[in-house]
């Protein structure tokens, strides 16, 4: 998703704004700009796709200058070409934008109706030429976007550059992320630390509603009100140094492989492996009066949500609902009193799923959150903050945020079973254990590597591919389809097994691979009888399974893919290897942009 870096410094800038949106590519754009300001002009330099493109306009044509404003865009209003990328400019202001303005088309009538001439066919534009008109009415900077701001419906993170004011940039927040950077002399506006990084590791968040005015002097915030507030300066653990794929083809690749480590790292702050109980950070509040979770999250995350649902049912027999953020808050939920909203998100920064936290706040729900970022908005606005520790995750795609989600989910449904008395000591103990088995299996389902890339050859042709699971494996289908969507590009579905006979079995055919996902357990025989209903009718199977369901279903499979026997409570986090990896081979062999797939961006921060 867009990336917004400014620098007011000492030293040429051009250079520095491009090193910080290299930093944010991994969130996934489709154009990228700068705009210096140099000689009493804007100095702007765009370009469409790549960043590469903008270095080779950049050194075509320099843009000099000690301050500016560069952004990567990630297009919701109008395609992405070079002119719709930002920053956009009227003769006053240039400025960058993350959001969506959801009022821009009166806002452009009433600009076009006074004589203002657009040149792009964003949202963003509007505020460039509103914050223009005041200037030109001869208002100061800080007067001009006062005046403005509260003209704005939406979700905004701008940087704003002035033609005339070469020493300050103004910065603004409501509902998208925007830090402020402090340097020896110079100040930095960034969408995140990571992307501020190698420049400065003082770090304050504004909050919603703050605007902030940033000289070489330092930062002057404001709130919502246009109030002078002070926000705290922080020192941030993100790492200078540019994540490397290291001996890896992709960042995917390597964060899959990664998953035995990260996930074990995890573990290491949710479990006590001596005492061999669940430990959960302080917690607040009574959570064995807690008599409803309701789960919200978006994509992979709500994924990881619904394999919760399973646990939290099956554990601590607390009833949960589960949603997709951006369906819950317009459904008018009914949220008890006594409720728990668990919101689940590998950045803490999804807009549907913060716009969803506000509203069960606002309900008086006690607020949990999973996320991998724990300097993020929800890990901020949260009663409950339960990090993963994953690592930076770069792909867009995600994986071993996933995995991670899941180890800190069953942990928190052991702990309500334990609080709610529904496990004893025991039972307690035995969780722990099967937990802290994890990564040595998905160690285990790693070593398939090979085996997963040769059948990848197989899943390249296909049109279409059915994924089938059942109970907490119906969630890793879906799971597994989207994974195929989203890098190889083959249009995938995820079906609970018993599902199929009710209406997809019509697509089975020769050509048409069904993945099934069935550790032996109690669940094994009903998922093999859904998959022979798939072969009587000449569907092509890739069973995967452990050594005894591969013996007992294996035969007149298409292929096979042998995991370790494993208890059904981690065979969610093992068999999402195989899927992962399958999905990666295959697009590989498709040749696709495996990091950076089309049209997808990362920490997905409008609604
Ligand atoms: N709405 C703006 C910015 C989009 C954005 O924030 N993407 O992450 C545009 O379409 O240019």
């Amino acid at each position: 998703m867009c990336g917004i870096i400014g620098i007011v410094g000492t030293q040429p800038v051009a250079d520095r704004l491009v090193d910080g949106l290299r930093r944010m590519e991994y969130r996934g754009y489709d154009s990228a700009g700068i705009c210096t300001l140099h000689d009493g002009q804007l100095v702007r330099r765009r370009a469409q796709g790549k960043l590469a493109n903008l270095v080779t306009e950049v050194a075509a044509n320099p843009a000099s200058g000690t301050s500016g404003i560069a952004h990567t865009r990630w297009a919701t209003h109008g395609a992405p070409t070079q002119n719709n990328a930002h920053p956009h400019a009227t003769g006053e202001v240039a400025l960058v934008h993350n959001g969506i303005i959801e009022n821009f088309r009166s806002l452009r009538q009433e600009l076009e109706a006074r004589g203002r001439v657009f040149e792009s066919e964003t949202d963003t534009e509007v505020v460039a030429h509103l914050v223009s008109e005041q200037v030109e009415a001869g208002k100061s900077p800080q007067d001009a976007v006062k005046a403005v701001l509260p003209q704005l419906r939406g979700a905004f993170a701008l940087a704003i550059a002035f033609r005339q004011h070469p020493d300050l940039l103004i910065g603004a927040r409501l509902g998208s992320p925007l830090v402020v950077g402090y340097g020896e002399g110079e100040t930095f506006l960034g969408s995140d630390a990571l992307a501020l990084a190698p420049l400065t590791q003082k770090i304050s968040y504004l909050e919603e509603g703050d605007w902030v005015v940033i000289t070489r002097d330092g930062a002057t915030i404001y709130d919502a009100d246009n109030q002078l507030v002070e926000r705290e300066i922080t020192i941030s653990g993100a790492s200078a140094v540019a994540i490397e794929k290291g001996n890896y083809r992709h960042f995917m690749q390597k964060e899959i492989f990664e998953q035995p480590t990260v996930v074990a790292q995890t573990l290491s702050s949710y479990v006590r492996p001596l005492e061999q109980k669940v430990a959960l950070p302080q917690i607040d509040f009574d959570i064995s009066a807690i008599n409803r979770v309701t789960i919200v999250a978006c994509g992979t995350s709500y994924y990881a949500g619904m394999v919760a649902k399973y646990w939290f049912e099956q554990f601590a027999r607390v009833p949960v609902d589960i949603d997709f953020a951006s369906e819950f808050r317009y459904r008018e939920p009914v949220l008890e009193k006594g409720g728990l909203a668990l919101f689940i998100s590998q950045s803490g920064e999804t807009a549907d799923t913060l716009a969803a936290l506000r509203h069960c706040k606002a309900e008086g729900q006690t607020i949990a959150v999973v996320v991998n970022v724990p300097t993020s908005s929800m890990a901020r606005e949260a009663d409950l903050l339960l990090p993963t520790h994953a690592g930076p995750e770069i792909g867009v795609a995600s994986t071993k945020a996933f995995t991670c989600q899941l180890a800190v989910l069953a942990a928190l449904a052991a702990h309500f079973a334990a609080r709610k008395g529904r496990i004893d000591a025991a039972e307690e103990a035995e969780i722990v254990r099967y937990l802290l088995e994890a990564p040595a299996c998905l160690n285990g389902a790693l070593q398939h590597d090979d085996e997963i890339a040769a059948m990848a050859h197989l899943i390249a042709p296909a049109r279409d591919v059915l994924y089938l699971g059942r109970g907490p494996d119906f969630p890793l289908a879906l799971e597994g389809a989207l994974k195929l969507k989203e890098i190889s590009y083959i249009h995938a579905e995820g079906y609970a097994a018993g599902e199929m006979k009710h209406g997809p079995i019509a697509l089975i055919d020769e050509a048409v691979p069904v993945i099934v996902l069935a550790p032996s357990g109690p669940l094994f025989e009903k998922t093999v009888s859904n998959m022979q209903e798939v072969r009587a009718r000449g569907g092509q199977i890739v069973l995967i399974s452990d050594a005894q369901g591969l013996e007992e279903a294996g035969e007149g499979c298409m292929a096979t893919i042998e995991m370790p026997k494993v208890h059904p409570l981690i065979a969610p986090l093992v068999y999402a290897v195989p899927v992962q990896l399958l999905a990666y081979h295959t697009a590989c062999v498709k040749g696709t942009d495996v990091d950076q797939p089309r049209n997808l961006a990362k920490s997905v921060t409008v609604e």
